[in-house]
């Protein structure tokens, strides 16, 4: 009895035993796997203190290149101000340092940010800053948490490379967000992201606002309208036209271009697109993988995307969510404008024009297969393109219907704010030739039609001699316009 108790105790002493190894050993295999796990960006050391380049969309500061890791001062105020959504249309937005969207930041992976938020004293509400590049608590939402009036500062390590959204978190984080607060924050990898000519800043958002699209005046902001997720702008760079007309990006043939493009939403994700552009890179959701020729990339909301690609010739390229009725009814469209030499190797543009009839044969110039005899059967008559004007009319009927009624709408009365009207239109009555060049080469710039300023983009349309005076013709002979009779002569000579 009493040895089998000795026994007893021994076991219980190597049980505990065994207990304490398995334990510590444990312990240190949980330390292990967290060691791995940890980034060790994070140890990158710092050399030196530099105040941060911040700017304005479509601007982005230098590039970091090699310049080793640094403290990095960022210094943002928050202003809370009226400006033009559209023309003659106000919203009070709120800002990241004066700019829908906030200034651009651009930093390295290992930079130690040492970020300073700024309340002005006019402002009326307390707001805050929540960066995706952020590791920490909100991503620096409750330490950067401030009042008009006040300031406050925390620091963080860049330890992901990416672009990354950064937006207002103070409650409700919705209408921050609607009303302008968010912007891009960039960590370049070690050594920085390759070289190219034109880097630009581009970022969509969504608008509510009480009254409809276009309607003109200051407009508060429409929470029903932002809980149905149903907006009244759509735009890029935070207003109608940032991007168009004088706003228009500009490079030139054969450059590389980078797009650095962020969705501020708040609610809609981007198909963005660029008309007349493949992009050659796109970093997807601005991380580190790169998919190649892409035609449209999706940009969630709160997300971003590295676009690149060489322009190889002179075109204006159209920025657009291909969520299409938002670029050319809510506002998001901007151009790209590429100057330079034609460069007929990649686009030919119109070699060959001419009426289609189906009953004829169409001669495109490739000899034929077996010849035939062709008789004139009418030798002497000469052959004429004169045609009575009902003809006219109802051909220019036809084809406004197919060119430009989505547009300018069935009466010709147009959209305010997007389109302008070409019933009793002050523009098309005043100059013929002007009217014809609108349909040669397509026009964008701020035009004033009937009173009223548009700042858009009309394409060039793809007509005919004939089709362009047809559908001026009936343009001309409707809705109260002055009756003018467009020939195809007066078209050609403005080709
Ligand atoms: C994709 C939309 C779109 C289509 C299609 C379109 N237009 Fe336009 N048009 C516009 C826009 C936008 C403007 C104003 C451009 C600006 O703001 O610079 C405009 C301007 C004009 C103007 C000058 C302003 C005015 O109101 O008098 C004329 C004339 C015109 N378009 C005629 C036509 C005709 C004719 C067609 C069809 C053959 C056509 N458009 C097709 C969008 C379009
Ligand atoms: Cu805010």
């Amino acid at each position: 009895m009493k040895t089998h108790k000795k026994n007893y105790k021994h076991l219980k002493q190597l049980l505990l035993l065994m207990t304490a190894v398995f334990f510590i050993s444990a312990c240190q295999k949980e330390i292990e796997v967290k060691k791995s796990h940890y980034n060790k960006n994070a140890d990158i050391k710092t050399l030196g203190v530099m105040k941060a380049e911040l700017t304005a969309p479509p601007f982005v500061p230098a590039p970091v290149g090699k310049r080793v890791a640094k403290k990095l001062i960022v210094d943002m105020e928050i202003i809370e101000e009226v400006a033009e959504m559209d023309n003659g249309v106000e919203y009070v937005y709120w800002t990241f340092g004066g700019s829908v969207p906030g200034s651009f930041i651009r930093t390295r992976v290992g930079d130690e940010v040492e970020f300073t938020l700024k309340n002005h004293p006019d402002n009326k509400l307390p707001h805050n800053i929540d960066l995706h590049a952020v590791t920490g608590q909100g991503g620096g939402a409750e330490a950067s948490f401030v009042a008009p009036g006040q300031q406050r500062t925390f620091t963080f390590k860049a330890i992901n490379p990416g672009l990354y959204v950064y937006h207002c978190a103070t409650a409700p984080v919705g209408m921050h967000i609607a009303n302008g607060m968010y912007g891009l924050i960039l960590v370049e990898p070690i050594g920085g992201l390759d070289p190219v000519d034109r880097e630009f800043y581009v970022m969509q958002g969504d608008f509510y606002t009480k009254g409809k699209h276009g309607e003109k005046g200051l407009q508060d902001f429409d929470l029903q309208k932002a809980i149905d997720e149903n907006p009244d702008y759509v735009v890029f760079n935070g207003k109608v036209g940032s991007l168009t007309g004088d706003n228009a990006i500009k490079a030139k043939v054969g450059e590389s271009v980078r797009i650095f493009f962020g969705n501020g939403g708040p609610n809609l994700a981007s198909s963005f697109h660029v008309i007349g552009e493949i992009f050659d890179k796109v970093y997807l959701e601005g991380g580190s993988k790169v998919n190649e020729n892409v035609q449209t990339t999706l940009v969630p909301a709160g997300g971003s995307a590295m676009l690149e690609f060489t322009v190889e010739s002179p075109d204006n390229l159209v920025l657009v969510d291909h969520s299409i009725f938002r670029a050319f009814n809510k506002g998001a469209l901007g151009i790209l404008s590429v100057e330079g030499e034609e460069n007929e190797k990649v686009f030919g543009g119109v070699i060959a024009e001419g009426p289609y009839n189906p009953e004829t044969k169409i001669d495109d110039g490739t000899p034929p297969i077996e010849t035939e005899v062709v008789v004139d059967e009418n030798p002497g008559e000469p052959v004429t393109t004169t045609q009575n004007i009902d003809e006219v009319m109802a051909k220019g009927k036809k084809l406004y219907a197919q060119n430009c009624l989505a547009c300018h709408q069935p009466e010709g009365q147009g959209i305010a704010g997007a389109f302008p009207p070409l019933a009793k239109s002050d523009y098309l009555n005043k100059d013929t030739d002007r009217a014809i060049n609108v349909l040669l080469n397509g026009l964008n710039g701020e035009i004033t039609v009937n009173g009223d300023t548009y700042n858009s983009v009309m394409p060039a349309q793809r007509l005919s001699d004939e089709d362009n005076a047809a559908v001026l013709t009936y343009i001309y002979n409707n809705w109260g316009n002055n009756g003018t009779v467009v020939t195809p002569e007066q078209v050609k000579k403005q080709r």
